[in-house]
């Protein structure tokens, strides 16, 4: 599993050099072989005879010499299984062809050509859900990262960009509806009964924006005035049963556009906006130019069948898609190494958008709990790699919470180093020239950097390292009070990642404020930026030591380990005005007891006084009169089991489920008399009256701790809630509560949500997930047979995931002491693996934890990662993941 030398062709591909790596040891890539492609490709035409089992695609390139590369006798087309039916150059057929592997190469000597390739595919076999495939009925294509060379023979890398002339046919019957990139030439139909279209994308793209959609589709349609004053056609193309259900996608789409315009100043580019929505899908979406795919899931919602939740995952996704017509399609990616420069950069603007719409202060709370759950253990453990990596096999498995989430956690603080303390919008004077100046091409991570810094005028030099460093930085933080100087000395640790032993220090900004302990208020916010290893800061004219908030807002993606006591964090959990840092001094004082508690090092005095401080706190949060709900919702929130053992070097996870129920019994019985009085008060909102959604949410968590504490009650409550739910986060809030208890209602419900839904995969799929995801101590057994159950298929993703990925994130059953867990997910990537390669490489993280668990757990678990690696015929996708979880 060593690093396989390599070289680089003239072609600018890296090839296997005379140390070829075994055939099951796929070639490692590396960022600092990138070359330019020795030819453009300004122009292809695509033509498509399609059919569900057939599709033939004759494809037509004009490729021109690249000034800017080396000098070529030949071209490499990259192919992903399949033989070319013919091959013609500049109008002849040619035998001169050879292929490479998958690759085709063809010798060209005259400075322009025109290529003809044709093909053959059969969608219906294509269950990796890569290249064009069958969908219901439908077809549909992905060509990120490396799928268009599943369609045709192409220089399949993102700096080759080309203007798409498309015309497809087939069979009307099966696909009356033809979509394609850009705008529709013309359409029409033979009297044979078979339809066909043109169309035309005018702005050059990378092929992996290619997209197709043929099928018996419907659209909910509507418009949008550009501020340039463009009429722009909205359609969200469905199934005829699903048309209900779009309204809300559809909205969403026009208050994109208007963000953008007004946010970034950024404004569409073509007279028609397409998303269409399939059942089949490995990811949520993708932003294919002017023709959007969606996830069935990031699409249709009603309030009987979505969550509030899936009603604002829908608005960030479709918004994240949106936003790539700039920030990816318009300007894209050099190489995929770049990936962040789209991904972390859209992410922070969807991020933007969703603030706007649903709230600041509780839409930043919820990101950093998205990355405290997956991108800080990626960071820790043996996939570590930084937002900008230097080696890749398969460029599938880093599309990962590090490339996105930390990607834009890393450029929310350049906004920050930007515009604290300045009156006008110097991030904005940045990413406009950023715009201006890549408009039109494939750009790096450090153009972006570049154009930040001269537009903004702020100095990134040292700010760098973010993209070449892995590991979440820890600062300790020290405060001392002398007279009247409060001083404090922050020291930063970058821990050690896999390939990177010694780490430089980092540019951290950290908002602060410092709380008078009597007043319960502070003097205004700081910024401070720790860029050296250690370095302190002084503050006059307090008399008394303050206590001291920090990182608010989450202005740095890193660990804080502060010097507080109890009581100051009991005092900012009640004070602190800035959200985020009130949620954390919740989270901190409940973080330091559990783990402590868990770890085996508290004594009983210890025990009783954080429990009265955590009581204490929970009491204020409950009874804050002041309160939204939906922010109380969040401050309810215990941190998750597996936020908890991330804190610990090797967790137990059996003794920290246990110490977190407790304090869930503990906070129930304390505080029955005001979670009840709450209860009643948000139970009586109705579904669309004021502050209703935070009253949902609270209602939720109220559940949750009379789980635990008065299982009876909870039943009869959840019971109750379940059968007057007027909308599904009720309805699946309470049957979350249900799950988790052994009671005749936890059966009859789940029978009845089963009969009500049956036919409407995505509520089934939460059916699945509710059971996955139960604190039922038979958890693990219901989840063998729902494996086996009529509705469960490996075909699906979004089932797939909604039984396993719910599974692996369930502690208590994932970690079953037996080990059964872990196999069960072992053999579910092994399954999965010859179906569906990406999906199933997204299941190893959870067992490349193991270094991270207690020794007998860990054995287990590394013997079920060596079970696959030794498994006869690995997917590269699995493969890299599995190698790099042993070595790391
Ligand atoms: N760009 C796509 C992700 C493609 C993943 C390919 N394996 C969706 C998104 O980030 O918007
Ligand atoms: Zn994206």
């Amino acid at each position: 599993m060593d690093i396989a030398s390599k070289s680089t062709t003239p072609e600018g591909d890296p090839q296997p050099a005379d140390a070829a790596p075994a055939p099951h040891e796929p070639q490692i890539i590396h960022r600092s072989d990138y070359t330019p492609f020795p030819w453009l490709v300004p122009e292809i035409a695509l033509d498509f005879d399609l059919g569900l089992d057939a599709t033939r695609v004759v494809a037509r390139l004009t490729v021109t010499r690249n000034g800017r590369a080396a000098p070529a006798d030949r071209i490499r087309l990259n192919g992903d299984g399949q033989e070319p039916l013919s091959v013609k150059l500049d109008g002849e057929m040619v035998n001169s062809w050879a292929m490479d592997g998958h690759d085709l190469i063809l010798p060209l000597s005259a400075d322009a050509h025109e290529i003809e390739i044709v093909t053959q595919i059969d969608p219906s076999a294509n269950t990796q859900l890569e290249g064009l495939y069958a969908s219901n009925g439908m077809l549909c294509t992905q060509c990120e990262a490396e799928g268009f060379r599943r369609i045709t023979f192409f220089p399949d890398r993102p700096d080759v960009l080309s203007v798409y002339s498309v015309t497809m046919r087939g069979p009307k019957a099966q696909f009356p509806i033809l979509l394609c990139n850009g705008n529709e030439v013309a359409s029409g139909e033979d009297e044979d009964g078979t339809c066909w279209a043109e169309w035309h994308d005018p702005w050059p793209k990378p092929c992996y924006l290619f997209a197709l959609v043929a099928g018996d589709l419907v659209a909910n349609s509507g418009t949008f005035t550009t501020m340039g004053g463009r009429d722009v056609t909205l359609n969200i193309w469905v199934r005829a049963e699903d048309l209900p259900r779009t309204d809300h996608a559809l909205e969403s789409l026009r208050k994109s556009m208007k963000w953008d315009e007004e946010t970034f100043g950024r404004e569409y580019d073509l007279d028609l906006y397409n998303i269409v929505a399939v059942s089949d899908f490995n990811m949520g979406a993708m932003e294919n130019k002017g023709l959007n795919v969606f996830n069935t899931k990031y699409v249709l919602a009603d309030p009987d069948t979505a969550t509030d939740a899936d009603f604002d995952a829908i608005e960030g996704v479709i918004a994240h898609e949106y936003f790539h017509n700039w920030s990816g399609n318009r300007v894209t990616c050099r190489d995929w190494f770049q990936l962040s420069l789209k991904e972390g950069f859209t992410v922070l603007r969807d991020q933007l958008f969703s603030q706007d719409m649903q709230g600041e202060a509780v839409k930043r709370i919820e990101d950093v709990r998205i990355l405290r759950a997956a991108q800080f253990p990626e960071d820790s453990g043996p996939l570590a790699h930084p937002i900008r990596p230097d080696s890749y096999r398969e460029i599938s498995n880093f599309y990962t919470a590090t490339v996105y989430n930390k990607g834009a956690e890393v450029i929310r603080m350049m906004r920050v180093l930007a515009n604290f303390g300045s009156d006008s919008d110097r991030f904005r004077q940045g990413t406009d020239l950023y715009f201006e100046r890549h408009d039109g091409e494939a750009a790096t991570c450090e153009d972006f950097i570049s154009a930040i810094e001269d537009g903004a005028g702020i100095d990134l030099k040292q700010f760098r390292l973010w993209y070449s460093q892995a590991g979440t930085p820890k600062v300790h933080v020290k405060t001392a009070h002398e007279g009247d100087t409060v001083t404090l000395t922050l020291s930063q640790l970058v821990p050690t990642t896999p390939g990177q032993a010694d780490k430089q220090p980092m540019v951290i900004p950290l908002k602060i404020a410092l709380f008078d302990r009597e007043a319960g208020t502070h003097g205004g916010e700081s910024l401070i930026v720790l860029d050296e290893t250690e370095k302190s800061f002084s503050f006059n004219g307090y008399a008394a030591k303050p206590v001291l908030s920090i990182n608010r807002g989450f202005t740095a993606p890193v660990t804080i380990i502060r010097d507080a006591s109890r009581e100051d964090l009991v005092l900012l959990a009640a004070h602190d005005d800035d959200p985020f840092a009130r949620y954390e001094a919740m989270q901190e004082l409940v973080v330091g007891h559990l783990v402590a508690a868990a770890m085996g090092t508290l004594g009983d005095g210890e025990r009783a006084a954080g429990e009265d401080a955590i009581a204490t706190a929970m009491g204020a949060v409950l009874e804050d009169s002041q309160l939204e709900d939906s922010m109380r919702g969040e401050l309810m929130m215990l941190p998750s089991q597996n936020y908890l053992m991330e804190q610990i070097e090797r967790a137990d996870p059996g003794a920290v489920h246990a110490e977190r129920e407790g304090l869930k019994v503990i906070l129930g019985t304390r505080l029955a008399d005001a979670f009840h009085a709450l209860y009643d008060r948000v139970e009586k909102v109705p579904f669309a009256g004021e502050g209703a959604r935070g009253a949902r949410k609270v209602k939720t968590q109220v559940l949750a701790y009379a789980a635990a504490s008065d299982p009876l009650k909870a039943v009869e409550l959840a019971a109750l809630q379940y059968d007057n739910a007027d909308n599904m986060t009720d309805r699946q809030g309470a049957l979350m509560a249900l799950c988790g208890l052994d009671s005749a209602e936890r059966t009859g419900r789940l029978i009845d949500f089963y009969n009500r839904y049956q036919g409407n995969a995505l509520v089934i799929d939460k059916w699945f997930t509710l059971q996955a995801l139960s604190l039922h101590p038979n958890a693990l057994e219901h989840v063998k047979a729902l494996a086996g159950h009529p509705d469960f298929t490996l075909k699906n993703p979004n089932r797939v995931r909604a039984l396993y990925m719910a599974f692996a994130g369930n502690p208590h059953a994932f970690h079953d002491p037996s080990g059964e867990g872990y196999r069960m997910l072992a053999d579910l990537i092994l399954a999965l693996d010859p179906v569906n390669p990406q999906t199933a490489a997204r299941f190893v993280p959870s067992l490349g934890r193991w270094r991270r668990i207690e020794p007998a757990r860990s054995a287990l678990m590394r013997a079920e990662l060596e079970r696959i690696a030794n498994a006869p015929k690995l997917s590269r996708d699995t493969y890299e993941q599995v190698a790099r979880s042993l070595d790391g």
